[in-house]
């Protein structure tokens, strides 16, 4: 059994943790298979929505977002390369991130004499090959980084990703597994559900709804079905069925708060908005995407639902995709009428804001039909990381999920992970200490098993759980 020295403790976790081989069970990343979709390179490193929107706080006014976005990629990333890694110390975690991927890649020269050029040319190598070379590279970063496989996030929604799965894709790397996401369903966002329907000749019913799901399941195989709320979702599940107008969507007080949003009758339609003219008769008011579609749906396929929770999109709508924000505080409550109301589907959810982090492990520890999972975005730097893991650990145990990527360029694999890594070791030895300190005795196999459900075995076994 493991010892009570406190420096050997703390190697040994740390060797447990650095050496586990990780599930990463929410990305943004798609197969090499997926052609320009899947983004790796210098380039895409740097123009990060992260780091854009950190460019964007010290860029000249002259640079308006609008020009900037009109430029090549290369453009963009030498803007940011200059601002930020030459011009300024990267100290940041986003910033931080870029070197040590490129530290990991053996890019320590280049990185001393700042030499993006350089750097360019180390990513051509696998560029020229092709799909070839993406594969090569892909294989490289799982391997690097110990993931055994990440869940992507699949937007049928999308037309552009659409077009991957149809006709039926070739067979892509068990490295990746797909996840449907399904967000104007959850936001109620009427109109792109409907133009959805319409152009692959779906009935515009809560039936053809269902059936363009069960198509897309059929299609895609997720492994769970995914969705992040709007900032003012509501979910009351509690109201009487007859009455169940229900209140899904959006929260009529909160669409007053002082954020002005140019696509807010888009992404977040209520039920009167124009988008459903015509299908108001078809579709209407006592229905509901949630309930009726998505819910059963997850329970006629027995499949999960991960959702993210607390984002507010288009904070600085100029921004674009580095526009999005957080919201100080989500209703964690409507969560746990989720669970309740729906006890047959399983739902893992994480929380973009800070203060929800604690209401969210009291509802996991009521709700086995709840996982927890991951440090998101704004929630994903190392301080924040270390207070989560370490309440999580006091109130669940190894029973949730210390972290995902939510990497959107394959590269950040390899800084994300290891930056995890460490800090979760930190936490956990710390635990371990206290724990042998105060008279438990345990083996280096105890501890292994400890860290594999941490990165993956408690997820999967939440995954092979059902409820139907
Ligand atoms: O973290 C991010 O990259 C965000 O932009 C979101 O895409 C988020 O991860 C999400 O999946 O909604
Ligand atoms: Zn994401």
């Amino acid at each position: 059994s493991i010892g009570d020295d406190h420096e050997a403790i703390r190697a040994l976790v740390y060797s447990e943790v650095a050496s586990t081989i990780a599930i990463d069970l929410h990305t943004h990343l798609l197969p090499p298979t997926h052609g320009a979709l899947c983004l790796y390179g210098i380039d895409e490193l740097l123009t990060y929505h992260y780091l854009v929107a950190e460019y964007f706080m010290t860029a000249p006014p002259s640079v308006t977002p609008e020009k900037f976005y009109s430029l090549s990629k290369q453009k963009q990333a030498d803007m940011i390369w200059k601002a930020l890694f030459v011009d300024a110390t990267p100290i940041s975690e986003a910033c931080k991130g870029v070197v040590t991927t490129l530290e990991s890649l053996g890019l320590k020269e280049e990185l001393q004499t700042r030499d993006l050029e350089g750097i360019r040319k180390y990513f051509r190598q696998y560029r020229d090959e092709g799909i070839d070379g993406a594969e090569k590279y892909s294989s490289l970063a799982y391997e690097k980084a110990g993931i055994s496989y990440a869940v992507m996030t699949n937007i049928p929604f999308d037309p552009l990703e659409a077009a991957h799965w149809k006709p039926k894709p070739k067979d892509y790397s068990k490295n990746y597994r797909s996840a449907l996401r399904v967000d104007p369903l959850l936001a109620g966002d009427t109109k792109t559900v409907m133009n959805a329907l319409a152009a692959s000749g779906y009935d515009k019913t809560i039936e053809g709804a269902k059936q363009y799901l069960h198509d897309w399941i059929d299609i895609m195989k997720p492994e769970y079905m995914m969705a992040s709320t709007p900032h003012n979702f509501v979910f009351d599940g509690d109201i009487e069925p007859s009455m169940k107008k229900i209140k899904r969507g959006v929260n009529e007080e909160a669409m007053k708060e002082p954020f002005a949003f140019t696509d807010m009758t888009n992404s977040n339609c209520d039920t009167t908005c124009e988008a459903t003219d015509g299908l108001a008769s078809v579709i209407n008011e006592n229905h509901d995407f949630l309930s009726e579609v998505l819910m059963k749906v997850c329970e006629e396929r027995d499949l999960p639902i991960a959702l993210k929770i607390g984002a507010h999109r288009n904070l600085n709508p100029e921004l674009r995709q580095a526009g999005d924000g957080v919201v100080a505080f989500a209703d964690a409550s409507m969560l746990a009428r989720l669970c309740s109301t729906f006890p047959k589907v399983r739902f893992l959810a994480t929380f973009l804001s800070r203060t929800n982090q604690h209401e969210a492990c009291v509802i996991a520890n009521k709700f086995s039909n709840l996982h927890i999972y991951g440090c998101w975005w704004y929630c994903n730097n190392p301080s924040i990381i270390e207070e989560i893991t370490k309440m999580r650990v006091e109130m669940l145990s190894t029973a949730f999920t210390a972290q995902h990527s939510d990497c959107r360029v394959l590269d950040q694999l390899l800084y994300k992970w290891p930056h995890s890594r460490a800090v979760i070791a930190n936490v956990l030895s710390k635990e371990y200490i206290k724990l042998i300190e105060s008279g438990w005795s345990m083996t280096r196999a105890d501890l292994r098993r400890d860290v594999k459900n941490l990165f993956g075995g408690s997820y999967e076994k939440f995954m092979a759980k059902s409820f139907v």
